[in-house]
């Protein structure tokens, strides 16, 4: 396994070693720094991640979820970079917006699918769960709103299979109850899933052209979120509605949270994919930094914006 000191974002990390990196953080700092479980995959892992509080009254809370696609590891490896900066950063105007927020950020929520591309499949997508002949449902399909009705797969076999009924897999089982537990309590009003590649920041919906009520707010905020990344590094990332921007698709986590949950602040990112290669979603390890670098800032001012509206 990695040891937790030899963390970094030059290389990619198995789930062992992101697991043993939140596990020190969360000993390091108890005070900011809970880790905390949604529950256990289907082979019965853990579903790591953080809870990042630095106190203060009535503060609203950011969810991030990543890696629900197991092949698309440039998600988890910027989600662990933005746990450290917002705990470790000593730039002011971070640790202001890391203080604004409570924060739940999930690098694996498929930890069984992660750990099968470092150990079988690099390519592979889905969970693991088993189906007669073939494995894996897309967990990002599988989700109870809107279900199936497009852009999935009935067929265990492929890449988009939605599951045999909507929110059969006990990840969506888990993340569901996670969530509507702290929706209220806990104020989630900012949901962001990281994955990858298309350089685009997409919100619901993805099963159908309807618009969102607050569809003007979600437009004008990605906008602005990707003129961050412009400003910033150079790189050019579309924005618009799941359905309009990538292509129709029912069952993913952000129709649920904002269909279901009305969550308002609910985003999808496409992050870098690599410019010259067969296999998208192969992003040198080069590439980690500077990707997460320019997702952490537009991050801030998907956060900074929500706040103003
Ligand atoms: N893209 C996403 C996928 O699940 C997406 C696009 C986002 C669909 C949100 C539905 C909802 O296909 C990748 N690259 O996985
Ligand atoms: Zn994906």
């Amino acid at each position: 396994g990695t040891s937790p000191d030899q963390f970094d974002w030059k290389r990619y990390h198995s789930l062992e070693g992101i697991n043993a990196w939140l596990e020190n953080l969360a000993k390091k700092y108890p005070e900011v720094v809970t880790l905390v479980q949604l529950g256990l995959s289907t082979q019965g892992r853990p579903i790591q991640g953080v809870k990042i509080a630095f106190g203060g009254e009535n503060r609203t809370t950011v969810f991030i979820e990543s890696g629900i696609h197991a092949r698309e590891w440039i998600a988890p490896a910027t989600a662990t970079y933005i746990i450290d900066r917002l705990v470790n950063s000593e730039d002011p105007a971070i640790q202001e917006l890391a203080r604004s927020q409570n924060w739940y950020i999930f690098p694996t929520v498929n930890p069984d699918g992660y750990r099968y591309t470092f150990q079988g499949d690099r390519m592979w997508r889905k969970n693991r769960a088993l189906f007669g002949i073939c494995r894996g449902v897309d967990l990002n399909r599988n989700f109870p709103f809107h279900w199936n009705v497009t852009g999935a797969s009935g067929d265990p076999c492929r890449y988009d299979y939605s599951g045999p009924s909507a929110g059969s897999e006990v990840e969506t089982q888990r993340m569901i109850e996670f969530i509507k537990d702290r929706v209220e309590s806990e104020r989630i009003r900012t949901f962001l899933a990281l994955h990858s590649y298309s350089q685009m920041i997409m919100f619901p919906y993805g099963h159908s052209a309807e618009r969102v009520d607050n569809y003007q707010d979600l437009k004008e905020i990605g906008q602005l979120a990707a003129k961050k990344i412009y400003d910033l590094s150079g790189r050019i990332y579309k924005s618009g509605s799941i359905y309009e921007t990538i292509y129709p698709s029912a069952g993913g986590s952000k129709d649920w949270t904002h269909g279901e949950l009305k969550i308002p602040i609910t985003f999808s990112y496409e992050l870098r994919g690599p410019a010259d290669s067969e296999d998208l979603f192969i992003l040198s390890a080069k590439e980690i930094e500077p990707t997460a670098i320019e997702a952490f800032a537009s991050i801030k001012t998907i956060v900074e914006e929500a706040g103003k509206r």
